[in-house]
């Protein structure tokens, strides 16, 4: 009996075959997915079938009508979603997502145009669901039920299984930490494919919502009573120093301090920062204190004085909240502000974040003329994106707020023979050698976009903030780098070596280097009392560097910390002047202090609290229309 249903066609098989090819054309004609090389486009073409295997399987347990049916609806659900996507990709360039959907000045926008982005033509992509349903309809007997015994759904599982498998073992090799740290839509589109991507993007919606809901402003009092507590008042002699002035701050990328001041064969390494520092404000006790969102981690730090998420990246899992700010309080003052970074917007979810953080303007990739001969590694070579990006500051409002992303100094550090302005370092690991070419370009890129900003008139006027957004070289290259250093990299060092340069220049200052510890998580208060505003009020976990009797104090995101004369790492406390293991008593004050920092500042997140705290004036519908 059996035998006789294996000659009729499948209709799971035809229906998933149809929507594979057709997804795959979607991604070839309307989407703008870049593809590298020969694996990659592998990955597109196998990605939506795993997905679709398991979708339509399900009705493999479904007695003739309901089969038919069920395969129909989920046909046509899925092709709308497809559909969807490419709508939504035609107006914004991006791929769906649930808080974007419902964003209503997103949606707004794309209903009164909606009519514009439709034709005619666009019914092809329905073209697999019409045929099904026409065979159906003309050739039921071709199509007929046929009956699937245990075994053959569990081989038929088992396929999908594998291919999901192969699938997400191919996209890992291309793209490790893919799902962990969410980099970039496209990037997940592209490896696992839209429709799983879909289901990625409702769990970790539910995730949050789920916290959030189960929150209440009750859990703020604790929190703001210990940000209170913290509360340092401004250095008179610093606060209100650069009022009216505009900001121009720079994330230098994996820029770690132990380039400052140094050499490599005889060279120095960034001779134009080591300058610069001398009539800068130069901290040089400063940490990262980022996670696995990296950049956009120390943008989250910079702007909020929250601490990022110890998994994830927040930028990606906690856009929806309510956040107060840098550029969203500078608005209220009357600034300008930008971000500007020559990428991809929806990288990191930039895009959408910067709604929350109150960004007026996002100068993403379509506002640079990006080209071959300017790109190297990642993207556009530095000094191209800053000398193209002082024509954007030139036509800005002022005063502004503008940040500066760099990207040349970026893992795997590349760099063309014309741009190395001095020689790889000389060990056995590539990645340690090229490092310090890549850095002496950035500090040419910055010393050049200095320049270009006096030539413009727009430095006297400004003050320029610069920090290391991370670490550049990881743990995996402890070797080099002791060799590089002259010492073994302990805990204590690799410690140490989270310390990325962070430098106020403000014009006709003359400025000093200030040894107090501190960390990211202190930028906003300390850029803001410069500005001459108030941030007694602010929710921020973080101090000003310049105020008086500081606590010399950083935590990082593991949980690791660093005062005045000890670190605090992989539960055993070392002493900083010799680097070697001491009393544990020495780093027990300040345990429970680094745990309160980072337990109080994600129930924040997790929890949405700050939707809760008093609202300044003005709400977040009235701010202008940003981040496009
Ligand atoms: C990407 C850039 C680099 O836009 O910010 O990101 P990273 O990998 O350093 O987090
Ligand atoms: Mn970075």
């Amino acid at each position: 009996m059996k035998n006789k249903n294996w000659s009729k066609a499948s209709i799971v098989a035809i229906a998933t075959i149809l929507l594979w090819l057709k997804t795959y054309i979607a991604y070839k004609t309307s989407f703008d997915i870049k593809i590298e090389n020969w694996r990659q486009e592998i990955i597109l073409f196998i990605n939506p079938l795993s997905f679709l295997m398991f979708i339509f399987g399900i009705s493999l347990f479904m007695k003739e009508k309901n089969q038919k049916r069920y395969i129909l609806i989920t046909s046509f659900i899925v092709s709308a979603v497809l559909f969807a996507n490419v709508v939504f990709y035609r107006f914004f360039n991006d791929f769906l997502t649930i808080p974007v959907l419902f964003q209503t000045s997103n949606m707004s926008d794309l209903g009164s145009s909606v009519t514009e982005l439709i034709n005619f033509s666009d019914l092809l992509y329905f073209a697999d669901f019409i045929i099904l349903a026409v065979l159906l309809k003309v050739k039921p007997k071709f199509m007929g039920y046929r009956e699937y015994s245990k075994v053959d759904r569990r081989a038929f599982f088992l396929v999908a299984i594998a291919i999901a498998f192969f699938n997400l073992g191919m996209a890992e090799t291309e793209r490790p930490q893919l799902l962990t740290r969410t980099f970039d839509r496209e990037m997940l589109v592209k490896n696992i494919g839209t429709y799983n991507y879909h289901l990625y993007d409702a769990y970790l919606q539910s995730k949050s919502s789920a916290q959030r809901a189960m929150a209440d402003g009750s859990e703020l009092a604790d929190i703001d009573n210990y940000v209170r507590a913290n509360y340092l008042p401004p250095n008179d002699d610093m606060f209100g120093i650069a009022k009216g002035k505009n900001v121009i701050l720079i994330s230098m990328e994996s820029t770690q301090n132990f380039v400052i001041n140094q050499t490599v064969n005889g060279q120095e390494i960034t001779p134009f920062l080591n300058d610069f520092i001398k009539e800068s404000y130069y901290f040089d006790n400063f940490y990262h204190q980022t996670g696995q969102g990296k950049t956009s981690d120390s943008e989250f730090l910079v702007e909020n004085s929250l601490y990022p998420l110890s998994r994830g990246a927040v930028f990606f899992t906690h856009s929806g909240n309510e956040y107060t700010a840098t550029p969203e309080i500078l608005n209220k003052n009357g600034y300008f502000t930008a971000s500007m970074h020559a990428n991809n917007k929806s990288f990191w979810n930039r895009d959408i974040m910067y709604q929350a953080l109150g960004y007026q303007r996002f100068y993403s990739l379509p506002d640079y003329e990006v080209t071959e001969e300017n790109s190297v590694g990642w993207g556009m070579k530095d000094v191209d994106f800053f000398q193209q990006s002082v024509q954007h500051l030139k036509d800005m409002p002022k005063p502004f707020y503008s940040k500066f992303i760099t990207l040349t100094n970026h893992f795997p550090f590349e760099l063309s023979e014309e741009d190395s302005l001095i020689q790889p370092y000389t060990s056995n690991d590539k990645t340690v050698n090229n490092y310090f070419p890549t850095v002496r370009y950035q500090d040419e890129a910055m010393k050049m976009f200095v320049q270009k900003l006096k030539d413009e008139g727009l430095y006297e006027d400004s003050i320029i903030i610069l920090y290391g957004d991370h670490y550049g070289i990881s743990e995996n290259h402890n070797k080099a780098m002791s060799e590089y250093l002259g010492k073994e990299i302990t805990p204590f060092e690799s410690t140490q070596l989270q310390e990325v340069p962070f430098i106020v220049h403000i014009p006709g200052e003359k400025g000093k280097t200030i040894s107090t510890v501190g960390g990211q998580i202190d930028i906003k208060p300390t850029i803001l009392h410069m500005l001459g505003i108030d941030t007694k009020n602010d929710i921020d976990f973080g101090s000003d560097l310049f105020s008086k009797d500081r606590l010399d104090f950083a935590v990082l995101r593991d949980g690791s910390f660093i005062t005045k004369d000890q670190v605090f790492t992989r539960d055993t406390c070392y002493d900083k002047a010799t680097g070697e293991p001491t009393d544990r008593a020495a780093c027990e004050p300040y345990m429970e202090k680094a745990k309160n920092e980072l337990e109080y500042s994600d129930k924040i997140i997790y929890g949405d609290l700050l939707r809760f705290y008093g609202q300044p004036e003005g709400s977040k519908e009235s701010y202008p229309e940003t981040a496009k």
